[in-house]
């Protein structure tokens, strides 16, 4: 952050292993804090990144709004959705924006090219979107629910974004299992119901071994849009044609992750709040979530219910 981004110092680390933050912070001439909540306190501190597992980002975004700082927090806001609720409670109640979650593929330049062709309105309406999320492989920890909760959760927000509308329905089908994934149930068809009757498919793969693959592609009444290739080279060799296939999220979505910093830092300085994904962001991806591992138990439609949306979450205002 330090040496990447424009208009701001990294001054104090915090991390469950001291020696670990210590490594980060010395070089960067940075403060260890043996926790979150001391970090929150220290006064040079202006605002925080919480980075953490998400089991613990409920008490430091809350520690963080009854500090009064802005607090970027990766995904997911909370791991339920009524922890949640409570932090847009709390930011309600604080009375302005303090809180951005780290829903990146909104700064990915394929994703903000194809919903610039949306919004062109050349498509027509957006009928269906077509969606897939592959990863090569996932850890020893990664559970059956984490194709929903931690990877097409991604989508989930992504497609919200895109649309400009909440998902009110989701439907999980489960295909021919891979003998890649183990006793995972993966692949995964999701089937997510749009306000407006859109229908959006995202298949999860996680154990597909060529490389980290995400496609996206709209069909709109008078054409459709795909996100595009992102390979700087095409080699043809031997009979054959490639492009290099990213290994994982880090190399996929670099830039994206360097503007999504940027541009709430910028905002921060600018306009004194945060811009980008906000808590009721974080909430409604918590609750589709939710509904997609019920879908993915009972084998039915789950329908997604929201609380009222509090005025300080106004809708996106169309560009
Ligand atoms: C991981 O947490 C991510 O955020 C990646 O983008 C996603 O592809 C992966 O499946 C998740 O586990």
């Amino acid at each position: 952050m330090t040496s990447v981004l424009a208009g701001v110092q990294v001054v104090a680390v915090a991390d469950v292993d001291l020696e670990i933050a210590g490594s980060v912070a010395g070089p960067l001439g940075a403060s260890v804090h043996k926790s979150g909540e001391a970090l929150i306190a220290d006064s040079s501190v202006d605002a925080v990144v919480v980075c953490s597992w998400g089991p613990t980002h409920e008490q430091y975004v809350l520690a963080a709004i009854a500090a009064g700082k802005p607090v970027f927090c990766e995904k997911p806001l909370a791991t339920t959705q009524e922890a949640c609720l409570r932090i847009l409670e709390a930011e309600v109640a604080h009375g302005s924006r303090l809180v951005q979650v780290g829903y990146m593929r909104r700064y990915d330049a394929s994703y903000r090219a194809l919903k610039a062709v949306l919004r062109s309105g050349e498509l027509g309406a957006p009928l269906m979107m077509h969606c897939a999320h592959r990863n090569a492989s996932v850890p020893g920890f990664y559970e059956k629910e984490m194709a929903i909760t931690d990877t097409a959760v991604h989508e989930i927000d992504m497609v919200r974004w895109m649309f400009g509308e909440e998902i009110t329905a989701v439907r999980v089908l489960r295909p021919r299992r891979s003998a890649n994934g183990g006793d995972l149930q993966d692949p995964l068809l999701l089937l997510f119901e749009m306000e407006n009757g859109a229908l959006v498919d995202v298949e999860t793969s996680v154990n597909i071994r060529y490389g980290y693959d995400i496609r996206g592609e709209i069909v709109g009444e008078n054409g459709t849009a795909a996100l595009g290739s992102l390979s700087p080279v095409q080699v043809r060799v031997a009979g054959r044609t490639s492009d290099p296939v990213p290994t994982d999220w880090r190399e996929r979505f670099l830039t994206a992750y360097d503007v999504e910093f940027q541009e709430w830092i910028d905002s921060l300085r600018t306009a004194g709040r945060p811009i980008g994904p906000s808590a009721w962001d974080g909430y409604a991806a918590a609750v589709v979530s939710d509904a997609g591992v019920a879908a993915l138990r009972s084998g039915e439609r789950v329908p997604v219910s929201l609380t009222d949306r509090p005025k300080l979450y106004a809708p996106e205002v169309p560009a």
